[in-house]
Protein backbone atom coordinates (compact mmCIF):
# COMPACT_ATOMS: atom_id res chain seq x y z
CA UNK A 1 0.00 0.00 0.00
CA UNK A 2 0.87 3.51 -0.58
CA UNK A 3 0.44 6.34 2.18
CA UNK A 4 -2.32 7.32 -0.13
CA UNK A 5 -4.36 4.51 0.39
CA UNK A 6 -4.89 5.61 3.60
CA UNK A 7 -6.76 8.27 2.97
CA UNK A 8 -10.26 8.22 3.00
CA UNK A 9 -12.96 10.41 0.89
CA UNK A 10 -13.42 12.70 4.14
CA UNK A 11 -11.27 15.75 3.87
CA UNK A 12 -9.43 16.84 7.18
CA UNK A 13 -11.66 19.69 8.92
CA UNK A 14 -8.61 20.84 11.22
CA UNK A 15 -8.11 24.57 10.95
CA UNK A 16 -5.73 24.87 8.10
CA UNK A 17 -1.45 25.33 8.89
CA UNK A 18 -2.49 23.07 11.81
CA UNK A 19 -0.35 20.66 13.31
CA UNK A 20 -2.62 17.70 12.86
CA UNK A 21 -2.29 17.67 9.37
CA UNK A 22 1.81 16.66 8.89
CA UNK A 23 0.97 14.29 12.10
CA UNK A 24 -1.51 12.76 9.82
CA UNK A 25 0.98 12.45 6.75
CA UNK A 26 3.85 11.34 8.75
CA UNK A 27 2.18 8.27 10.28
CA UNK A 28 -0.06 7.27 6.66
CA UNK A 29 3.96 7.24 5.29
CA UNK A 30 5.15 5.33 7.97
CA UNK A 31 2.83 2.83 7.72
CA UNK A 32 3.22 2.30 4.07
CA UNK A 33 6.36 2.09 4.51
CA UNK A 34 6.36 -0.91 7.29
CA UNK A 35 4.30 -2.56 4.30
CA UNK A 36 1.41 -2.79 6.82
CA UNK A 37 -2.05 -3.38 5.02
CA UNK A 38 -5.32 -1.69 6.27
CA UNK A 39 -7.33 -4.40 7.43
CA UNK A 40 -4.50 -5.35 9.46
CA UNK A 41 -4.22 -2.16 11.50
CA UNK A 42 -6.84 -0.77 14.18
CA UNK A 43 -6.80 3.31 14.78
CA UNK A 44 -8.69 3.71 18.64
CA UNK A 45 -8.91 7.46 18.76
CA UNK A 46 -10.09 9.55 21.87
CA UNK A 47 -12.40 12.50 21.50
CA UNK A 48 -10.64 16.02 20.29
CA UNK A 49 -9.33 17.44 17.23
CA UNK A 50 -7.02 14.86 17.16
CA UNK A 51 -9.90 12.52 17.75
CA UNK A 52 -11.58 13.46 14.52
CA UNK A 53 -8.40 11.64 12.49
CA UNK A 54 -10.73 8.45 12.87
CA UNK A 55 -12.29 10.05 9.83
CA UNK A 56 -9.81 10.32 8.33
CA UNK A 57 -7.20 7.03 8.09
CA UNK A 58 -8.29 4.39 5.57
CA UNK A 59 -7.55 1.54 8.46
CA UNK A 60 -10.14 0.10 10.67
CA UNK A 61 -10.62 2.47 13.21
CA UNK A 62 -12.72 2.96 16.83
CA UNK A 63 -13.84 6.15 17.81
CA UNK A 64 -13.79 5.91 21.27
CA UNK A 65 -14.82 7.47 24.43
CA UNK A 66 -12.48 10.54 25.88
CA UNK A 67 -10.12 9.40 28.14
CA UNK A 68 -11.03 6.04 27.17
CA UNK A 69 -8.65 5.25 24.55
CA UNK A 70 -5.61 3.21 26.08
CA UNK A 71 -7.68 0.58 27.74
CA UNK A 72 -9.91 0.42 24.46
CA UNK A 73 -6.59 -0.50 22.75
CA UNK A 74 -4.87 -2.63 25.07
CA UNK A 75 -8.15 -4.91 25.38
CA UNK A 76 -8.29 -4.69 21.07
CA UNK A 77 -4.94 -5.93 21.10
CA UNK A 78 -5.10 -9.23 23.58
CA UNK A 79 -8.36 -9.57 21.76
CA UNK A 80 -6.74 -9.58 18.79
CA UNK A 81 -3.00 -9.90 18.50
CA UNK A 82 -2.95 -10.25 15.12
CA UNK A 83 -3.96 -6.75 14.53
CA UNK A 84 -1.12 -3.60 14.89
CA UNK A 85 -2.80 -1.44 17.17
CA UNK A 86 -2.50 2.27 17.65
CA UNK A 87 -4.04 4.60 20.32
CA UNK A 88 -4.25 8.32 18.98
CA UNK A 89 -5.33 10.77 21.65
CA UNK A 90 -4.97 14.54 22.54
CA UNK A 91 -2.56 15.65 25.87
CA UNK A 92 -6.27 16.61 27.19
CA UNK A 93 -7.73 12.72 26.45
CA UNK A 94 -4.25 10.94 27.81
CA UNK A 95 -3.30 13.42 30.51
CA UNK A 96 -6.14 14.19 31.77
CA UNK A 97 -9.67 12.28 32.28
CA UNK A 98 -6.79 9.03 30.64
CA UNK A 99 -3.77 9.40 32.82
CA UNK A 100 -4.39 6.70 34.77
CA UNK A 101 -5.09 4.21 31.90
CA UNK A 102 -1.14 5.19 30.74
CA UNK A 103 0.34 4.18 33.93
CA UNK A 104 -1.28 1.09 34.01
CA UNK A 105 -0.83 0.62 30.36
CA UNK A 106 2.88 0.90 30.77
CA UNK A 107 3.27 -1.18 33.75
CA UNK A 108 1.59 -4.44 31.93
CA UNK A 109 3.03 -3.18 28.55
CA UNK A 110 0.71 -4.25 25.84
CA UNK A 111 1.94 -3.86 22.77
CA UNK A 112 0.46 -0.42 21.23
CA UNK A 113 1.38 2.42 20.07
CA UNK A 114 0.24 5.64 21.67
CA UNK A 115 0.66 8.79 20.23
CA UNK A 116 -0.55 11.91 22.00
CA UNK A 117 -1.39 15.22 19.87
CA UNK A 118 0.11 17.52 22.66
CA UNK A 119 -0.71 21.15 21.73
CA UNK A 120 -1.10 22.00 25.48
CA UNK A 121 -4.97 22.70 25.06
CA UNK A 122 -8.58 20.78 24.59
CA UNK A 123 -8.48 22.26 21.07
CA UNK A 124 -12.04 20.87 20.01
CA UNK A 125 -13.76 22.68 23.03
CA UNK A 126 -12.06 26.04 21.65
CA UNK A 127 -8.59 26.51 23.43
CA UNK A 128 -8.84 25.20 27.71
CA UNK A 129 -5.97 24.76 29.42
CA UNK A 130 -4.75 20.85 28.80
CA UNK A 131 -2.04 18.68 31.68
CA UNK A 132 0.58 19.82 29.46
CA UNK A 133 -0.03 23.83 29.48
CA UNK A 134 3.17 25.88 31.38
CA UNK A 135 2.21 27.14 34.86
CA UNK A 136 0.70 30.46 34.43
CA UNK A 137 -0.97 29.46 31.28
CA UNK A 138 -4.13 32.12 30.16
CA UNK A 139 -7.09 30.94 28.59
CA UNK A 140 -10.64 32.11 28.30
CA UNK A 141 -11.75 30.00 31.19
CA UNK A 142 -8.51 30.53 33.07
CA UNK A 143 -8.01 34.12 32.37
CA UNK A 144 -5.92 34.58 35.39
CA UNK A 145 -3.82 31.68 34.42
CA UNK A 146 -3.26 28.04 35.40
CA UNK A 147 -2.35 27.43 39.17
CA UNK A 148 -0.58 23.94 38.62
CA UNK A 149 2.62 22.83 37.04
CA UNK A 150 2.59 21.19 33.56
CA UNK A 151 2.45 17.60 33.88
CA UNK A 152 5.75 15.88 32.30
CA UNK A 153 4.33 12.82 30.14
CA UNK A 154 8.00 12.12 29.39
CA UNK A 155 9.41 11.42 32.80
CA UNK A 156 6.03 9.92 33.89
CA UNK A 157 6.38 7.41 31.58
CA UNK A 158 10.01 6.43 32.79
CA UNK A 159 8.79 6.27 36.09
CA UNK A 160 6.30 4.14 35.28
CA UNK A 161 8.85 1.76 33.35
CA UNK A 162 8.10 2.70 30.10
CA UNK A 163 9.89 0.59 27.39
CA UNK A 164 9.80 3.06 24.44
CA UNK A 165 9.34 6.74 25.41
CA UNK A 166 9.80 9.16 22.71
CA UNK A 167 9.02 12.69 21.64
CA UNK A 168 7.91 13.94 18.12
CA UNK A 169 7.60 17.59 16.20
CA UNK A 170 4.98 18.33 13.91
CA UNK A 171 7.22 20.69 12.40
CA UNK A 172 9.88 17.68 11.55
CA UNK A 173 8.03 15.57 9.76
CA UNK A 174 10.81 13.48 7.92
CA UNK A 175 11.99 12.58 11.83
CA UNK A 176 8.64 12.18 13.12
CA UNK A 177 7.25 9.91 10.10
CA UNK A 178 10.90 8.12 11.46
CA UNK A 179 9.45 7.99 15.37
CA UNK A 180 6.40 6.66 14.40
CA UNK A 181 8.02 3.34 12.52
CA UNK A 182 10.13 2.75 15.44
CA UNK A 183 7.39 2.79 18.03
CA UNK A 184 5.15 0.88 16.18
CA UNK A 185 8.09 -1.54 15.50
CA UNK A 186 8.42 -1.87 19.51
CA UNK A 187 7.55 -4.74 20.71
CA UNK A 188 5.41 -3.54 23.93
CA UNK A 189 3.99 -0.06 24.89
CA UNK A 190 5.03 2.95 23.15
CA UNK A 191 4.69 6.30 23.96
CA UNK A 192 4.90 9.01 21.94
CA UNK A 193 4.48 12.50 22.54
CA UNK A 194 3.91 15.08 19.97
CA UNK A 195 4.14 18.54 19.71
CA UNK A 196 1.34 19.85 17.62
CA UNK A 197 0.99 23.30 17.11
CA UNK A 198 -2.46 24.58 17.56
CA UNK A 199 -2.46 27.56 15.95
CA UNK A 200 -5.88 28.73 16.39
CA UNK A 201 -5.46 29.02 20.39
CA UNK A 202 -2.78 28.42 21.22
CA UNK A 203 -0.52 31.77 20.89
CA UNK A 204 2.51 30.70 22.79
CA UNK A 205 3.37 27.22 21.56
CA UNK A 206 3.87 27.84 18.15
CA UNK A 207 5.81 25.81 15.50
CA UNK A 208 8.58 28.89 15.50
CA UNK A 209 8.91 28.45 19.46
CA UNK A 210 9.63 25.39 19.69
CA UNK A 211 12.13 25.88 16.74
CA UNK A 212 13.52 28.09 18.25
CA UNK A 213 13.96 25.12 21.40
CA UNK A 214 14.14 21.52 19.81
CA UNK A 215 16.94 19.91 20.06
CA UNK A 216 17.44 16.62 18.65
CA UNK A 217 18.36 13.57 20.67
CA UNK A 218 18.42 10.69 17.69
CA UNK A 219 21.67 12.87 16.60
CA UNK A 220 23.21 12.72 19.47
CA UNK A 221 26.19 10.60 19.42
CA UNK A 222 27.04 10.99 23.48
CA UNK A 223 23.44 10.12 24.28
CA UNK A 224 22.45 6.09 25.03
CA UNK A 225 18.91 5.57 24.58
CA UNK A 226 19.38 2.03 26.82
CA UNK A 227 20.39 4.88 30.10
CA UNK A 228 17.65 5.54 32.09
CA UNK A 229 19.64 8.06 34.31
CA UNK A 230 19.73 9.93 31.16
CA UNK A 231 16.58 9.52 29.82
CA UNK A 232 15.34 10.88 32.81
CA UNK A 233 17.75 14.02 32.99
CA UNK A 234 16.86 15.04 29.31
CA UNK A 235 12.97 14.11 30.45
CA UNK A 236 13.48 17.06 33.03
CA UNK A 237 15.18 19.94 30.71
CA UNK A 238 12.60 22.87 29.78
CA UNK A 239 13.05 25.69 28.25
CA UNK A 240 15.53 27.72 26.39
CA UNK A 241 16.77 24.31 24.93
CA UNK A 242 14.29 21.18 24.71
CA UNK A 243 15.04 17.76 23.27
CA UNK A 244 13.17 15.75 21.18
CA UNK A 245 13.72 11.96 19.84
CA UNK A 246 13.91 8.77 21.70
CA UNK A 247 14.24 9.43 24.96
CA UNK A 248 14.67 5.42 26.15
CA UNK A 249 13.90 1.64 25.08
CA UNK A 250 14.61 -1.04 26.48
CA UNK A 251 13.24 -4.95 25.44
CA UNK A 252 10.59 -6.44 28.28
CA UNK A 253 8.01 -8.95 27.42
CA UNK A 254 4.43 -7.72 26.54
CA UNK A 255 1.27 -8.66 29.07
CA UNK A 256 0.35 -10.77 25.90
CA UNK A 257 3.18 -12.43 26.24
CA UNK A 258 2.44 -13.24 29.84
CA UNK A 259 -1.07 -14.58 29.50
CA UNK A 260 -1.24 -18.63 29.03
CA UNK A 261 -4.61 -18.04 27.56
CA UNK A 262 -3.80 -15.84 24.99
CA UNK A 263 -0.39 -18.23 23.39
CA UNK A 264 -1.73 -20.07 20.29
CA UNK A 265 -4.62 -18.73 17.88
CA UNK A 266 -5.59 -15.18 18.48
CA UNK A 267 -8.76 -15.06 20.81
CA UNK A 268 -10.99 -13.69 17.66
CA UNK A 269 -10.11 -16.96 15.80
CA UNK A 270 -11.03 -19.34 18.59
CA UNK A 271 -14.09 -20.86 18.12
CA UNK A 272 -16.97 -20.03 20.59
CA UNK A 273 -17.80 -23.07 23.07
CA UNK A 274 -21.10 -23.18 24.93
CA UNK A 275 -20.36 -24.40 28.68
CA UNK A 276 -23.17 -25.16 31.47
CA UNK A 277 -22.61 -23.38 34.26
CA UNK A 278 -25.35 -25.03 36.06
CA UNK A 279 -23.02 -26.32 38.94
CA UNK A 280 -20.96 -23.08 39.29
CA UNK A 281 -24.44 -21.21 40.23
CA UNK A 282 -25.52 -23.68 42.54
CA UNK A 283 -22.08 -23.79 44.20
CA UNK A 284 -22.46 -19.88 44.61
CA UNK A 285 -26.02 -19.76 45.26
C1 LIG B 1 -16.09 11.87 29.04
C2 LIG B 1 -15.97 13.18 28.35
N1 LIG B 1 -15.47 14.25 29.02
C3 LIG B 1 -15.37 15.46 28.41
C4 LIG B 1 -15.76 15.59 27.11
C5 LIG B 1 -15.68 16.95 26.44
N2 LIG B 1 -14.55 17.08 25.59
C6 LIG B 1 -14.59 16.77 24.28
S1 LIG B 1 -13.16 17.08 23.48
C7 LIG B 1 -12.46 17.62 24.91
C8 LIG B 1 -11.06 18.15 24.97
C9 LIG B 1 -10.18 17.70 23.86
O1 LIG B 1 -8.87 18.10 24.13
P1 LIG B 1 -7.67 17.16 23.80
O2 LIG B 1 -7.90 15.80 24.33
O3 LIG B 1 -6.44 17.84 24.22
O4 LIG B 1 -7.75 17.04 22.20
P2 LIG B 1 -7.52 18.17 21.10
O5 LIG B 1 -8.87 18.70 20.73
O6 LIG B 1 -6.65 19.22 21.67
O7 LIG B 1 -6.87 17.41 19.98
C10 LIG B 1 -13.34 17.55 25.99
C11 LIG B 1 -13.02 17.95 27.37
C12 LIG B 1 -16.25 14.46 26.44
N3 LIG B 1 -16.59 14.51 25.14
N4 LIG B 1 -16.35 13.28 27.08
S1 LIG C 1 -8.50 24.11 17.01
FE1 LIG C 1 -6.27 23.87 17.17
S2 LIG C 1 -5.92 21.64 17.35
FE2 LIG C 1 -8.01 21.96 16.61
S3 LIG C 1 -7.85 21.81 14.37
FE3 LIG C 1 -7.71 24.01 14.90
S4 LIG C 1 -5.51 24.42 15.12
FE4 LIG C 1 -5.78 22.18 15.19
MG1 LIG D 1 -5.08 18.98 23.15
Amino acid sequence: MTEQDFITQQKPTWCPGCGNHAMWIALRQALAELNLKSENILMVFGIGCSGNGANFFKTNVWHSLHGRTVPTAVGAKLANKNLTVLAIAGDGDGYGEGMGHLVHAIRGNANVTYIVHDNKVYGLTTGQAAPTAEQGYRSKSTPAGIIEEATNPIALALAAGGSFVARGFAGQAKHLKELFKAAILHRGFSLVDVFQPCITFNKINTFKWYFDRLYNLDQDKNYNQQNLRQAFQQSTVWGKKIPYGIFYQNKRTTYGDNLPQLQGQALVKRPLKTRNIKQLLTEFS
